[in-house]
């Protein structure tokens, strides 16, 4: 558990997490009542990690540049990595009311995180993801695995943080819709990242005809096209924290301006 968590990443969503909370309440202890709900995503994020790199899904030997988790700990002991990530990542969800969060609260957050991350969620996307790869799958079908797969744990941050900042209904709304656009444009710059890694491993443009070729927004609308996305889709996110009124909502828009631009 400690070697996967420890192996890096940009911790994203848990500084997601924090920067809502600070932007909706202006008050530094939100942030110090939300960082077991940061740690929290990042167990959850790091377990999917973990599973997704299984020889049964993608079967990945590198993660954060270091060896999958399976192949320093073998395959047994990389699912229970996984599962006890997934389950602690419960109990810490918990410890924020003992910082201060009401009951009500974390409530929310714990309903919230088992709708976004599970089956209806994050796993409804990852199982989407691999069905779509026995057969054909429309930008419909891209869109779903997306939004499921990436977005929602990107929703799950953005809204628990939002909640322990006090955030109004009408705040949650708009905060929702700003992650969700947030994910999917976070998405299809991974897929953009990933053409152009591959395309410099072999020196030349990947074909699009290539029959084991992934379905990603580039390959289906282009690359032009998909960086076009991008720009649109965080432009709208913007726009939407800007409709949810925040107390302090700068270092929002900084993640979602250095998301469009990042180049790893
Ligand atoms: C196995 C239930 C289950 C789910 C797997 C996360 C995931 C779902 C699959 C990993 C493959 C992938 C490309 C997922 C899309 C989400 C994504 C871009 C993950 C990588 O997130 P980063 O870039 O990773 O935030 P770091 O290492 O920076 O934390």
């Amino acid at each position: 558990m400690m070697y996967s968590l420890e192996a890096g990443g940009k911790r994203l969503r848990p500084i997601l997490v924090l920067s809502a909370a600070e932007a909706v309440s202006r008050n530094a202890n939100a942030r110090n009542i939300a960082m077991p709900i940061a740690c929290a995503i990042e167990m959850i994020h790091t377990y999917s990690l973990i599973h997704d790199d299984l020889p049964a899904m993608d079967n990945d030997d590198y993660r954060r540049g270091k060896p999958t988790n399976h192949k320093v700990y073998g395959e047994a002991m990389a699912i229970l990595a996984g599962d006890g990530l997934l389950t602690h990542a419960f109990y810490a969800v918990t410890r924020s009311a003992a910082l201060g969060a009401t009951p009500e609260t974390a409530l929310a957050i714990v309903s919230d995180l088992s709708r976004l991350a599970g089956a209806p969620g994050m796993v409804g996307g990852q199982a989407a993801d691999m069905l779509g790869e026995q057969g054909v799958t429309s930008l419909e079908e891209l869109e779903y695995i997306h939004l499921h797969k990436t977005s929602d744990l990107v929703v799950f941050s953005v809204l628990a943080g939002a909640r322990i900042g006090g955030a109004s209904p009408t705040q949650l709304e708009s905060m929702q819709t700003f992650a969700r656009k947030l994910g999917l444009a976070f998405q299809i710059q991974d897929d953009i990242l990933d053409l152009i890694g591959d395309e410099a491993k072999l020196g030349k443009p990947v074909q699009s005809d290539v029959e084991e070729q992934k379905v990603t927004y580039p390959y289906l609308i282009g690359m032009e096209a998909s960086e076009k996305l991008v720009e649109r889709l965080t432009q709208e996110a913007k726009q939407a924290l800007e409709e949810a009124k925040l107390a302090m909502p700068d270092r929002l828009h900084a993640i979602a301006d250095y998301l469009m631009r990042r180049d790893h």
